[in-house]
This record gives structure tokens, sequence and C-alpha cells, in this order.
């Protein structure tokens, strides 16, 4: 035994090296001793959604393997997901309920931490009304968590002040898919990255935050060398090692390239005529326009002008768009490079432009897909419905029969779901500020580290009563909160999460919870009982019996899931929604002959339907180019970036218990560009002073010609450095996501 757990950790340590370098990898499956039981699971870490089995030896978790069953990864893992088992026993697991007393966090027992929780939030409600409390949630937690916070919040407190941190995330990617096909979530689904011959990825270091998704682009490209891979990012990444053309725009500009690669399409008679009259119309966002106007639009968009705004040349624009049209076969594929910006929304619009102009959507191998961030934005938060204008199921607050719909599986009088949308995540956090909103519960998420111009919004979280559901302590919000309820981690709780494509994975659980560690949903039932709500929330006496209530929400909508209960999720590799029945082997592509939703006769011999759109036609957007809320200027002449590395995830507080990935990547840093760094007298490994117009930090200099000169890059994971302090809160009118990826800031030697 002790001989094979050696052997073992030796294994990883070569497998963590090899990651180092941007690969995924094997588990060695024979190194495991005869007594440890596996448990088929779902990673923790990332909106890829690998499979994991998770060893469990005497009740301790002793290793992860991938799950070479599950068809997302075919058994491959990232260095993070390898050492997932190591979180769950981490040193800084919170043990006991922590409460404030003379300003200081104190260890108190569960019953006297939720009845000081339910007091405070009883007293706010009844003094100054349901809309003085609010929930803020996250695309970690399991969709039976969100559903019982949205219940509780939404349908019994009566408070439509309910987020979490997708809207930091996916929103962009959601007000995309709506706009343009009536319908949030992509339209295909991995399998066609296995048939793709381009892939053309935008604001995505996939090698580093999908990568696994990265390696089968790298398997795809050797059984088939001449695929093509063009990125656009400001930055080099580890993702260039695969890539065929990379237009490095300078950070905030690349919509003109957008529209310059569609003018191209067009031009050169890329488009696909046929589906254009069949499937799409055209719209400057505040009404239709036809193909003609939508052209005429596009005629100030040439490569040379796209190539002035974005600093690339304008021959490599031409090659990408005649790329894209040449190639039968395309997958976009995009994360927060578009996402986090002040035109998020737009840009979302012009990567779907692309793939409408030229009908390469809805067939093997085509798809416009949008990369999730965390591992249940998608399932829990997204069709969760755990946004403040939403409700379970891809409903809204705002329309009336989704209201009494969700009353009616909820029990409650349809007058207690408010008709208003709540606060989003930026107005909440501003609403705390200005003691508006006066107590807020915190679950599966670090807001205090995470979100943008921090130095704005501390004080108001101090300042109000904060509850924080957390499973490590401290972390930057647990930190400053008044009441900390630790919560059972990954594995020590079943639940649902829903990756990326749709698809929906069941998690065992596997092991007893550490300490008095609690499920969030369990936590949260509590305090339903103990403000009064208890009745509605009394039958929920295990994760299956929230699963299957949440069914009901999803029967006949276009996410059906209601042939996907716990009894078949527990088989299979995941489902991917619509599977309206449990005979229904789930839909790779939507709006499409084999989606159930499909309907035949409306369809009239088109190919694609898009059902969420009245016509059942996608909307080709011609948007204004737009740049970034804060231009670089005299006084703070470079652009800065904020970003990710392989083996940390965001705040690091689960990443940052695994010694191993911490000795990969140990402290925060500053990329500057060798020209800029002799220019301002910095070197290497010294540190340099990077100040915005909200605050300044002084970080360690690493050389690097990954951005180019005038840009310098920030990866944001620690909290002794917290480049938050200098992002810009700004955010997009549409999707009201923060534009964190770009903002003006200065450097100086420290
Ligand atoms: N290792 C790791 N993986 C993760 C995570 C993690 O924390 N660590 N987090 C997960 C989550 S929640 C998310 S949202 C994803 C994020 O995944 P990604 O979006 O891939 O990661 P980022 O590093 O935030 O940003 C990606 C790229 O955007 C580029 N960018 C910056 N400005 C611009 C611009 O103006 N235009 C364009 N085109 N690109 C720009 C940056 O140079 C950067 O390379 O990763 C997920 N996976
Ligand atoms: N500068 C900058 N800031 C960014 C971004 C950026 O690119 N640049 N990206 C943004 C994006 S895309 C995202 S998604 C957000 C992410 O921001 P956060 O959600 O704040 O980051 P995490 O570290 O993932 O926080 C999750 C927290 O939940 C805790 N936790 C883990 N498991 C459980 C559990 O089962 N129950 C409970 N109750 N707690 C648990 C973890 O310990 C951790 O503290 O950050 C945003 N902030
Ligand atoms: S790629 Fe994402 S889901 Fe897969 S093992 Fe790595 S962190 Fe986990
Ligand atoms: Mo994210």
């Amino acid at each position: 035994m002790a001989l094979t757990r050696r052997e073992f950790l030796k294994n990883s340590a070569a497998s963590a090296a090899a990651a180092a370098i941007g690969v995924s990898l094997f588990a060695n499956q024979s190194v495991f001793a005869s007594e440890t039981v596996w448990h088929k699971s779902v990673c923790r870490y990332c909106g890829v959604g690998c499979g994991v089995m998770l060893g469990v030896e005497g009740g301790k978790p002793v290793a992860v393997k991938g799950d070479t069953k599950n068809t997302i990864n075919k058994g491959l893992l990232c260095v993070k997901g390898f050492y997932l088992h190591k979180v769950i026993t981490g040193k800084d697991r919170l043990l006991k309920p922590l409460i404030r007393k003379n300003d200081k966090l104190v260890e108190a027992s569960w019953d006297e931490a939720m009845e000081l929780v339910a007091a405070k939030f009883k007293e706010s409600i009844e003094a100054n009304g349901p809309d003085s409390v609010a929930f803020y949630g996250s695309g970690q937690a399991e969709t039976e968590e969100t559903y019982v916070a949205n219940k509780l919040f939404k349908g019994h407190i009566g408070t439509n002040n309910m987020e979490g941190n997708p809207r930091l995330c996916m929103a962009s990617a959601v007000g995309g898919y709506l706009t343009t096909f009536g319908a949030d979530e992509p339209v295909g689904s991995y399998d066609d990255l296995d048939h793709a011959e381009m892939f053309f990825l935008i604001g995505s270091n996939t090698a580093e935050s999908h990568p696994v998704l990265y390696d089968r682009l790298v398997a795809r490209k050797k059984a088939n060398p001449s695929t093509k891979i063009v990125a656009i990012d400001p930055r080099k990444t580890p993702t260039n090692k695969i890539i065929d053309l990379h237009l490095q725009v300078k950070p905030g500009y690349d919509l003109a390239v957008m529209h310059a690669i569609a003018k191209v399409l067009i031009e050169e008679g890329y488009t696909d005529e046929k589906f254009i009259s069949d499937s799409v119309n055209f719209s400057n966002g505040k009404e239709p326009i036809t193909y003609e106007e939508y052209k005429t639009f596009l005629k100030k968009f040439t490569p040379e002008y796209a190539s002035e705004q974005a600093g690339i040349p304008a021959e490599d624009i031409v090659k990408a768009a005649k790329l894209f049209g040449q190639t039968s076969r395309v997958v976009s594929m995009w994360t927060m490079g578009v996402n986090q910006r002040i035109a998020g929304v737009w840009l979302n619009n012009l990567i779907h432009n692309l793939h409408l102009l030229t009908g390469k959507l809805g067939k093997p191998g085509s798809d416009s897909l949008s990369l999730t961030g965390q591992p249940n934005a998608c399932g829990g938060v997204r069709e969760g419905g755990g946004l403040c204008h939403l409700l379970p199921a891809h409903r809204k607050v705002a329309k009336e029969a989704h209201r009494q719909q969700i009353a009616d599986i909820w029990n409650v009088p349809v007058t207690n779901i408010q008709p208003k949308p709540g606060k989003h995540t930026m107005a909440m956090f501003d609403a705390i500020s200005k003691g508006e909103i006066k107590n807020l519960y915190v679950m599966c998420t670090n807001p205090a580290h995470s979100l943008p111009n921090l130095n704005k919004y501390l004080q108001g979280m101090k300042d109000c009563f904060m509850v924080v559901a957390e499973s490590f302590h401290p972390t930057e919000t647990s930190k400053i909160a008044d009441v900390v309820l630790p919560a059972a981690f990954w594995g020590e709780k079943e639940g649902v999460y829903g990756c990326t494509e749709r698809r929906s994975q069941y998690m065992p659980k596997a092991l007893k919870p550490q300490g008095e560690a609690r499920w969030d949903a369990d936590i949260l039932i509590d305090l339903a009982k103990r403000l009064g709500h208890g009745k509605n929330f009394e039958h929920f006496k295990s994760a299956e019996d929230i699963w299957n209530e949440y069914l009901k929400c999803t029967k006949g909508k276009d996410m059906d899931l209601t042939g996907a209960p716990y009894s078949r999720l527990k088989e299979v590799r995941g489902l991917r929604w619509p599977v309206p029945s449990v005979d229904h082997p789930g839909t790779t592509h939507r709006f499409v002959e084999g989606d159930p939703l499909f309907p035949k006769d409306k369809a009239e011999g088109r190919r694609m339907y898009f059902y969420g759109k009245p016509d059942g036609k996608a909307v080709i957007f011609a948007r204004p180019d737009k740049g970034p809320a804060e231009p670089v200027d005299a006084e703070y002449p470079i652009a800065m970036m904020t970003g990710r590395v392989l083996e940390h995830f965001h705040t690091s507080t689960m990443t940052g218990q695994v010694p191993q990935l911490v000795r990969a990547v140990p402290k925060p840093y500053v990329e500057v560009h060798p020209d800029d760094a002799k220019k301002i007298g910095l070197t290497d490994r010294g540190m340099a002073k990077v100040i915005t117009r909200r605050g300044e930090l002084e970080l360690m200099v690493k050389l690097s010609d990954r951005p180019l000169p005038g840009n310098v890059f920030l990866p944001w994971h620690w909290p002794e450095k917290l480049s938050n302090l200098l992002t810009n809160d700004v955010f997009d009118p549409g999707s009201k996501e923060p534009e964190y990826k770009v903002c003006a800031c200065k450097v100086e030697k420290a």
C-alpha cells in the first residue's frame, strides 16, 4: 500500500511537469491500490466538464483520475483536476461556523449562527422590506443549491435581488445568444470539435483555461493535419503553440476586425445565400434592416480600416476571412477576451454573424460555441435562473405566465414573485455600499477578491450584515463577514453540474463532510425554516427531491430535462438537453432536424428554424464598433489586461491548497514587454508599480514577449496582490458584465 502511494506521487510529479507546458494527462490507472473505491463524478473547476473518478480509501479521498468512459475528456485531465482530491482535505478547510463578536470571528454552534442569520434577515425584511436583503451565488454551486436559493429568495422572501458570479463571466454570451438566436446556450456541442477543419479562437486562452478542449484541438490537428487554427488575442499565450495565424489586436479594438471579416466573406462570395434568405433577418439593433443596408453598413469596415483600429496587418484579416470562407467546417470559440468588455454582447453578435452569413452552423463540425468558464454557470445559473431577472428553466420574472408557472410549482401565490428584475451584480454591490441593501448572503463565491474596482465596494461589504457560506477560510470575503458557515465541498455532497455543451452530469456524495461542514442546500433549507417558510421546503429530504422538483420546471421548455432523472444520470456520462423523455438520447444540435423541438411543419424546407424567434429566423446585427471604456492616453499610456494561468483557479482558495500547484506559479506578477521594461527601467523579477485611476499595486515584473509593447497582463489569482484594486467596474449596458479585460494604467519602477 505505502509503496503504491509513493509510486503514485512520483507519477503525479512527472505528470505535473507535463501539465505545466499545457498538456493534459492520463492518470496511470495501474498504480492504485485494490481497496480504492472509485466514484464517477465531474471535475470541480472549469466549464469543460471533464468526467473524473474520485478514489476513496477508508473514507478518505486518495486520488482523482480521468473517466475514460466520459466522451468530453476520454480519461484526460489537466493538472488542476488531477490534484482535486487534495483540495478536499486542504489545510484551510473551515470546520465550524464562525460569528463576529467584538470585531473578531469566533467559533459558534450551528444553532447560534443560524439563529443570528435568521434574526438579522427577519429584522431587515420587517423593517425595510424584502429588497433590503440579497443573495449572491455562483456558477460553481450545484443546480440543486441554486434552485433552493431561488425558491427561498424570489418565491418566499419576495426579492429578486438574487445574482451570481456568472454575471461577471457569461452574461455577455447570454446576451449574444438571446439577441442573435432567440435562445440561450450553444447550438452545437463538443462533438463538432472532432469534425471541424478550422477553429477560430477569440479572446480565449484555451490551453490554460480549457486545457482538455485544447487537447481535443491538438488531437484534431493530429488526425487531420490540414486543420487550421486562427486566434484573435492581444497576447501570445500557450495556445499559440498550435495556431496558424495570430491576429494580435490592440486590447479592446477587435469589433472592426469581425466586421471586416464579414465584409470579405460577402465580397469574395463565401456566403450561403439560401441559408440567409431562409433563416436570417438583419437588424441595426434598433430596427430591422435589409441585407443591402447591412452591406452598406459594412462599407466602412475595410480590412485597412480594421487594421488601423486593431493595429494588425490588413492582409492577416483577409487571410483569416478567406480561411473562414474556404473551410467547409468551422468552429468559433471564445471566452472572457470577448465577454468582459463594454461591447461584450455586440462582439458576441459579430461572431455569430460570420456563422450565419456562411451557414456554418447546425451541422457537424460547425458551431458558434461560447466556452463557459465555471462548471455549472450554464446549469445552475443560466438554466436554473439564478440571476435577478430570471426564473428557473429560461423563464423571466417580468412575464406573468412565467411567474404563475413557477409560483404553482413553488406552492406560493403568484404575488410573492416580484415582476420587476432585482439588482444586477454591480448595482447590488453599489446598493450595498449605499446602505440600501443591508443583509447579504454569499454562497460559493469570493466577491471581495473577484469584483472589479474593489476600493469602491469593500467598505460596503464590511458595513452590511454579510453571511458567507464557504468551504475554506480565510478568504478575502470570509475575513470581513459577520457569519461564516462551513460548506461541504465537492465529493462531500451530491448534485448536478451542467457544462458548456448543455450537458448535465451527476456528482455523487463519496465522502462525509469535513468537520461540521454542511451541504449548502441544507443550510438554505434550514434558513427557510427559521424564516417561517418551512412548509414548502420540508419535502426536500435529498438532492434528488430538489432535482425532481426542478425537472418539473423544465418540462416542455427549450431546455427540457425531464428525461434526465438521477436514476439515469447515475448511469450515463451526462445528457445534453433537450432530453424530453427517459428514452431520448439527448440533443447534439439545436434548431435542426433531430432536435425534438424542431417544428417540421413551420420550417417548410428550411434547414434551421430558430424557434426562439417569432419567425424562426436568427439575426445578423450591424453593431457599431466600440473601443474600451478607458482608452490609453498620455497620463495612463499602457493597456492593462487581467486573466488566468493554468495552475490556479480564480481566487486560488482551492488551488492554493495544493502544494504542487502553488509551487508551479507561487506568486503574483505582471507581464511586461522587454521594450517597455527598458524604457521604464524595469528588470526581470524586479518590482514595478502598476497604477490606474482606481488604485495601485506593487508587483514582481516578469519580462515577457507575450504582451505587445504598450500592454501589460496581470493574472488575478492572488489575495496578497488584488488586481481588482486596479480594474474598471464600468459594464456592458446590455449584459451588465464589467470590463475586466481592458483599462488604462501607468507602470513605474517601484
Ligand atoms: N486555469 C484556469 N482555468 C479556468 C479558470 C481559472 O481561473 N484558471 N477559470 C474558468 C473561468 S470561470 C473562465 S470565465 C474561463 C476564462 O477563460 P479565458 O477567457 O480563456 O481566460 P482569461 O485569461 O481570463 O482571458 C483570455 C484571453 O483574453 C485575452 N484578451 C484580453 N483583452 C482582449 C481583447 O480586447 N480582445 C480579445 N480578443 N482578447 C482579449 C487575454 O489576452 C487572454 O489571453 O476560464 C475557466 N478556466
Ligand atoms: N481581474 C479579474 N477579475 C475577475 C475575472 C477576470 O478575468 N479578471 N474573471 C471574473 C470571472 S469570469 C469569474 S467566473 C469570477 C469568479 O470569482 P469567484 O467566484 O469570486 O472566485 P472563486 O475563487 O471561484 O470563488 C469560489 C469560492 O467558493 C468557495 N467554495 C468552493 N466550493 C464551495 C462549496 O461547495 N460551497 C461553498 N459555499 N463555497 C465553496 C471557494 O473556496 C471560493 O472561495 O471572477 C471574476 N473576476
Ligand atoms: S480542463 Fe477543466 S474540467 Fe477538465 S480537468 Fe481541467 S479544470 Fe477540470
Ligand atoms: Mo468565469
